[in-house]
């Protein structure tokens, strides 16, 4: 969609907060931490930074269980220190997007305090439900069938009010009910506050679950997450987020909404061209192209042909309306080097490389922290070494299962999958806790640092004028000063190359190539474009462009003839 937004031109950078950088050495990063890396943010030249949940919480999930949307969690700092990080993002002109959590609370929230105490005005705050049939202690079996993301039912049963309530998550966060109006209300009141404390849009989680049909039918069985059919893109689903649009939002905000289980047809449903509907929507069809039918624990290698497919959709489909964001990694997801690039031998060129395709498809590209530096996926050596909710209740129910006979037949998945890859802390520099912890660096991390941070690390890389680092901030520059990167349409070339994802970028008479191998071998791949133009092509940049005795900018190898180097993209411009 050629329709100029500031949102389109931006780059965003997404901070997690607990594992960003700590201030006082409590071993978990803060509001304070990153007041301290702003200047870092900068001299990066990111334009927004989306920020993970820093509320009031019990942290059964890290903060996506909240138990109040109003205040910043003490372990965070407080309201002014966040006051103090949106002004001191603004004097440098950059801006602040927070996460809107609102598919459910945490169980410590008051509105579910009071619901299950059955107080009138809350009551119906929430999915309460009697149990079906007969079962232990009266209680009788959940009301549906219906399973939740992170293992088993999707109901527990409350003893206080005598009735199961509804989670799509872990227990300890109900699903709020979307259609009591006053929910709605209360919703909306809460995001006019935030906008009113001067942030620039929302990042809004699993917004596409909120809608939950009447009579919540059992779903099938046979097919992924039981219940999926009816709980993701809901009847009202659509209904709500106009009405959450039109009630509290405005063109100005740059809306994001995290949904599972859409396709890119769907996504036009929520992403209106006219300025109407979110601006861009986090989906996950591509992060299944290295999984089985089985979910996100089915690993299996990257299907590069797949992600074609899948990146073209998406690019194709919302090319005249909408508009994609791209990414490669965030806070649920593993390493991007280690999943679709290689985090040993080619982790620089693999990093350039999976940084150029981010940077030269049509879209926003966000960056999640460390990827800046080619952070790498960690090892879990033990099943206490597990965090994260999701994991630990997968490793549960895998031994459980009979499936598997102990942790260490278990160990690959977690390793290859959990969601703890992208919490480790962030790496500054080769100082003790990699300089994530306190000015004595004395306080252990909530999650221990990965063990290649003397050699990964921020002081690092920026030091060393041909690293990931240094390749991010050009891209950055080039995609600032040239429209065809942000606005330029999309066009696959070489579509059945196994090793090459090729296309390219048209805008007016401004055109790139962009050739990308995403294996370790030397391919050789035709390009007639190459070959088309009148002069010979430019190379603007490749990730074997810089300190390299090839000399970088080499012309298009022979006509329209390209041969690859491992891990090797580079960017044409004819
Ligand atoms: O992590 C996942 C995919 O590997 C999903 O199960 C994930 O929970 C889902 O993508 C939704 O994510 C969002 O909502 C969750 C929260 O745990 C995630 O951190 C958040 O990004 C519940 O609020
Ligand atoms: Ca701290």
């Amino acid at each position: 969609d050629l329709e100029r937004r500031w949102w389109k031109e931006a780059v965003v950078y997404q901070i997690y907060p607990r594992s960003f950088n700590d201030s006082n050495g409590d071993g978990i990063g803060d509001i304070p931490g990153i007041l301290e890396k702003v200047d870092y943010l900068e001299a990066l030249g990111v334009d927004v930074v989306w920020l993970n949940p820093v509320y009031e919480s019990p942290m059964a999930d890290n903060g996506y269980d909240i138990a109040d949307y109003r205040s910043i969690h003490p372990e965070f700092g407080t309201m002014d220190d966040w006051e103090r990080l949106l002004e001191e993002l603004h004097a440098r002109d950059m801006r602040l997007i927070m996460d809107l959590v609102v598919n459910h609370t945490s169980d410590e929230h008051e509105w579910f305090v009071r619901s299950r105490e059955g107080d009138p005005e809350y009551a119906d705050y929430y999915y309460w439900r009697e149990g079906r049939g007969d079962g232990p202690g009266g209680k009788g079996q959940p009301p549906n069938n219906w399973n939740s993301f992170f293992e088993g039912p999707a109901w527990t049963y409350d003893d206080e009010r005598g009735e199961y309530y509804l989670h799509l998550f872990d227990e300890k966060q109900p699903d709020l009910n979307w259609r009591n109006e006053a929910v709605r209300e209360s919703v909306y009141e809460m995001m006019t506050w935030w906008l009113e404390q001067g942030i620039d849009g929302f990042r809004m989680d699993v917004i596409n679950l909120i809608s939950k049909p009447e009579g919540l039918p059992d779903g099938d069985p046979d097919e992924g997450l039981t219940g999926a059919e009816h709980f993701t893109n809901g009847p009202r689903s659509g209904q709500y987020i106009d009405e959450m649009c039109e009630r509290v939002l405005s063109e100005e905000e740059m809306t994001v909404g995290e949904m599972v289980g859409v396709d890119a047809e769907t996504a036009r449903e929520y992403v209106g061209g006219d300025g109407s509907g979110l601006s861009m929507l986090i989906h996950f069809e591509h992060m299944g192209v290295d999984t089985g039918d089985g979910g996100k624990w089915d690993v299996e290698e990257l299907d590069l042909l797949e992600f074609k497919d899948v990146i073209t959709d998406w690019q194709e489909t919302l090319a005249d309306e909408g508009w994609n964001c791209l990414y490669l990694s965030n806070h649920d997801q593993p390493r991007a080097v280690s999943r679709f690039g290689d985090d040993g031998e080619y982790r620089r060129e693999s990093g350039k490389l999976l940084a150029t395709f981010l940077f030269t498809l049509q879209g926003t590209p966000f960056v999640y922290q460390g990827q800046e530096i080619g952070m790498t996926n960690t090892t879990f050596e033990t099943r206490d070494e597990i965090r994260d909710v999701e994991a630990a209740n997968f490793v549960e129910a895998a031994l459980e299962s009979g499936e598997y006979d102990s942790y260490e037949e278990v160990r690959p998945i977690v390793e290859a999958r959990s969601r703890d890859n992208a919490r480790t802390p962030m790496q500054w520099s080769d100082e003790p806790h990699a300089g994530f912890t306190g000015e004595e660096g004395d306080g252990e991390p909530w999650l221990p640092v990965n063990d290649d941070s003397e050699a990964v690390n921020v002081a690092a890389a920026r030091a060393d004028g041909d690293s990931i680092w240094h390749y991010y901030r050009e891209l950055i520059d080039l995609r600032e000063r040239r429209d065809v990167f942000v606005y330029g349409d999309y066009e696959l070339l070489a579509p059945d190359h196994p090793e090459v994802f090729a296309y390219r970028r048209t805008l007016e008479d401004e055109t790139l190539v962009v050739a990308c191998n995403f294996f370790d071998g030397e391919p050789t791949v035709e390009l007639p474009a190459l070959a088309e133009a009148e002069e010979s092509p430019d190379l603007l940049l490749g990730t074997h462009g810089h300190g390299d005795e090839n000399g970088g900018r080499r012309r298009s190898d022979s006509g329209a003839t390209l041969e690859l180097r491992p891990y090797e993209a580079r960017v044409y411009e004819l």
